[in-house]
């Protein structure tokens, strides 16, 4: 079965109108930028750095994308734990209509699964295979296209130690040879190079503060909307969070599946150890992209920035880290005093 495809809830193909894609073109030139990790670029937008391919994407987005009511939205800043939360939720969603041993997930990677809403979807005119609600993205909540806002459709967010994250990062982009793609041209910035942009916000998405302040905030505000996770929540208690995930999504577990040990299953399908070692997700390239798969599975742990940050690096994050967050939960306070 085709996850990704099939039918759609656009009848028109935005991206074949190239008058659209002119003006997609005309709207980033006009945009700041700066040079990226890599050879490519990052533009400013609404607060927020992007690349071209991702950003043409959310401009598409933004402009036509309609969501389905009883859409879940699957939210991240890049490597902070995607691959793993569009898992769980996929295997939760779908768990009435596999058996654990046909789960698709054993035959198809879990970003096919949940397709991203600024890549494989707005740059395939949307077409979605409309059984399963649910769209990945790392869109900051402030750029969510306002159909997905007005919609009121749930959103889950995961977020992670930003030394994980940014490790986890140039690991990926240290490696990612893009198929096609010049080694020469491909090379990514020192690692010392490269936390230094990450401090200054300049990464894709980037400022992660700026990105999980976004989710927070408005977490606080709709807790029944919105979610938000930690990706060492989950590594400690995956039972618990994927129960309180499944509640939230509007497909808790019942009694009996708890006794036949369901969860345990679903969390056991989406271990890392399991997801890494099946061979639709050791090797090929991601549908729709450049990225090999495996790329997607790395160590999978917590507290692996021990071996690539220096004291000093460590430090320096963790300060910024808690300067922005209380900033942002000030701010928050705030705005809770002002409108009570
Ligand atoms: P994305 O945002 O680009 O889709 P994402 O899945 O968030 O990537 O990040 C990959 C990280 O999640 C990797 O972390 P690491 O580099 O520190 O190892 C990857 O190993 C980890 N990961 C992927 N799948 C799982 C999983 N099932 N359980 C735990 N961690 C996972």
């Amino acid at each position: 079965m085709d996850f990704s495809s099939s039918k759609s809830n656009e009848k028109k193909d935005h991206r074949s109108d190239l008058k659209t894609l002119n003006l997609y073109n005309e709207i980033i030139s006009t945009l700041p930028k700066r040079k990226g990790w890599k050879s490519g670029e990052f533009y400013h937008y609404q607060g927020f750095w992007h690349t071209f391919f991702y950003l043409e994407g959310l401009l598409s987005a933004q402009q036509h994308f309609k969501p389905q009511t009883n859409d879940i939205i699957v939210s991240s800043f890049p490597k902070t734990g995607t691959t793993w939360l569009k898992a769980l939720s996929f295997a939760i969603m779908t768990r009435s209509s596999f058996d654990i041993s046909a789960s698709p997930l054993l035959t198809t990677t879990p970003h096919e699964c949940v397709l991203s809403l600024e890549g494989a979807l707005a740059h395939n005119s949307f077409h979605r295979n409309q059984d399963i609600p649910l769209i990945g993205t790392h869109v900051p909540y402030t750029s969510l296209p306002k159909s997905i806002i007005d919609s009121g459709c749930k959103i889950i967010y995961i977020c992670r130690d930003p030394k994980d994250t940014f490790v986890s990062l140039w690991q990926f982009a240290r490696n990612a040879n893009l198929k096609g793609v010049d080694s020469s041209t491909n090379e990514v910035a020192e690692l010392e190079k490269a936390f230094e942009l990450f401090c200054d916000g300049v990464t894709v998405y980037g400022p992660y503060w700026d990105h999980v302040l976004g989710y927070w905030k408005a977490s606080l505000e709709s807790p029944e909307r919105i979610l938000f996770l930690k990706f060492e929540d989950l590594k400690k208690e995956a039972l618990f969070y994927v129960k309180k995930i499944a509640e939230f999504m509007g497909y808790p577990f019942s009694l009996e599946e708890e006794e036949k040990g369901m969860v345990q299953k679903i969390v056991d399908l989406c271990s890392f150890q399991n997801l890494s070692e099946l061979e639709v997700n050791k090797s090929g390239h991601l549908h729709g992209y450049l990225f090999e798969k495996k790329l997607f599975f790395r160590k999978g742990e917590t507290g692996d920035w021990k071996n690539h940050l220096t004291p000093t690096m460590a430090t320096r994050l963790d300060q910024i880290t808690e300067q922005k967050l209380r900033d942002g939960a000030m701010e928050a306070r705030k705005r809770e005093l002002v409108t009570t």
